[in-house]
């Protein structure tokens, strides 16, 4: 470690950041080449650990004293650093550096004056209401927010994707230093105006002019080692808008339908993504492809209510729009089909009763189809009669007609169920003379009408 801590310590502040990685490059005087070395951050434990304060430093910077008072947490204390034996010196000002140091210590108190912005930077309760103020004035939307780790040297990055001629603001909270500066790193942007809002908030202003993805680089004013620090970028950004073409919302469905889905957005939608019950079934492969089409084989899922979700991406948000279909892949169900009458005569009509009934979308139509000695099928509606009977009525037939039967029931998704086939044959009736009972009834009352008149005629000779 010939080549001491204070290089080191240049080598940290002049580190470049970008995103959760800290890249340092060392350079080391015995080594040919520069030592990169990229240190992932846990912004969530670093940022929450700053600030430390420098109490006293050396000349050469070898030797210091750091404070560091958690005064914000209800388990927090005070601590002091010493980098140096301050207990080996026999001198009267090592004595009361230690207990100042103790006396400082143990008057910890908690203090309810500072809050953390986006639950990662500690800043005064002031600072944080003065840039909630400042980003509430600013036009548009919060399309980015992060807290970084601003070095004197080097710098953080932040990377965006902007619009041609469109304005963003960057608001930056440093709470531990005065001034921070900004660069365009990468992409066609610049930055038009910097302004304090306060000691501690600059609002930066970035047009561009082509669209693309730019990369700023933040850092904070010399003299100011390591800061943490706040970052949001305000824009005026409109929500992709998403248009289902097909299927419609609350629609029956079956066998395989098209998901058509188009996609429109002021800066473009770089990926879309389609959900079944919450599963993803498609992602759209590339960028500014706004309609895409997804071929659903409902027949791989069981029958019953689905939930079918869109969501559109543009380079900051996202819209989710959300339909709900019912699939329905199973024919209706035909049961206690009867006829009468069962042997028919010349010109009987005969009437077919059938039951039909479908647990999914439900019956759509049932029909009675019929044909004559082998000729073409006939095809008739049957009526419903309530309580899901069906009747209908095949026209009486001459005597020697063989009438063949059956029954097709459709669902609303158009699912078919078809019946066995019935027959019979219609025949003369002669065979077998029945006297009708009212003609019976006639002939006895003429017969005790005859046997009366003669009775009669019988007492007056
Ligand atoms: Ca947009
Ligand atoms: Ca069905």
């Amino acid at each position: 470690m010939k080549w001491g801590l204070h290089r080191f310590y240049r080598s940290i502040i002049a580190a470049n950041i970008t995103k959760s990685t800290f890249n340092i490059t060392l350079n080391i005087p015995s080594y040919p080449e520069p030592v990169t070395i990229s240190i992932p951050i846990n912004y969530q434990t670093l940022l929450q650990l700053l600030p430390v304060k420098i109490i006293a430093i050396s000349d050469k910077a070898l030797a210091g004293i750091i404070a560091s008072d958690r005064f914000w947490d209800e388990h927090g204390y005070r601590s002091i650093y010493f980098s140096f034996e301050v207990e080996a010196s026999d001198s009267s000002v090592a004595e009361l550096l230690l207990k100042n140091a103790v006396s400082w210590a143990v008057q910890w108190q908690k203090l309810n004056t500072t809050e953390l912005l986006g639950n990662l930077v500690r800043v005064p309760k002031e600072t944080a209401q003065s840039f909630r103020n400042t980003l509430n004035m600013l036009p548009g939307n919060v399309l980015h927010s992060s807290g970084t780790i601003l070095v004197e040297e080097g710098y953080s990055t932040i990377e965006m994707y902007l619009v041609k001629d469109k304005t963003y603001y960057m608001v930056v909270v440093h709470p531990t230093c005065d001034k921070v500066s900004v660069f365009v790193l990468e992409g066609d942007a610049e930055i038009s105006s910097t302004v304090n809002i306060t000691a501690r908030i600059t609002n930066i202003t970035i047009t561009a002019s082509s669209s693309g993805t730019v990369k700023i680089g933040v850092k904070a004013d010399p003299d100011s080692s390591l800061n943490p620090t706040y970052v949001a970028v305000k824009g005026i950004n409109n929500l992709p808008v998403i248009f289902i073409e097909s299927p419609a919302n609350k629609s029956y469905i079956r066998s395989t339908v098209t998901i058509a889905v188009n996609a429109t957005d002021d800066d473009g939608i770089t990926s879309m993504e389609i959900l079944i019950n919450g599963t993803k079934v498609y992602t759209a492969s590339n960028g500014g492809n706004v309609t895409c089409r997804y071929s659903w084989n409902t027949r791989k899922y069981v029958d019953g209510f689905y939930n079918v979700t869109i969501i559109a991406y543009d380079h900051y948000t996202s819209t989710i729009a959300k339909i709900i279909v019912f699939v329905d892949n199973t024919p209706p169900s035909i049961q206690n089909l009867s006829y009468t009458p069962t042997k028919p005569t010349t010109g009987e009509d005969v009437t077919v009763i059938v039951m039909v009934t479908d647990a999914g979308s439900g019956v759509e139509n049932v029909l009675l189809s019929y044909s004559l000695d082998d000729a073409d099928w006939v095809n008739i509606t049957m009526n419903a009669k309530g309580g899901n009977i069906y009747e209908a009525t095949i026209p009486g037939q001459p005597a020697g007609k063989t009438v063949q039967f059956k029954v097709i029931a459709f669902d609303v998704t158009d699912n078919v169920a078809v019946s066995s086939t019935h027959s019979y044959k219609v025949t003369s009736g002669a065979p077998t003379f029945e006297v009708p009972w009212s003609l019976t009834i006639g002939v006895i009352v003429a017969l005790i009408a005859v046997t009366t008149l003669i009775t009669v005629k019988k007492h007056r000779t």
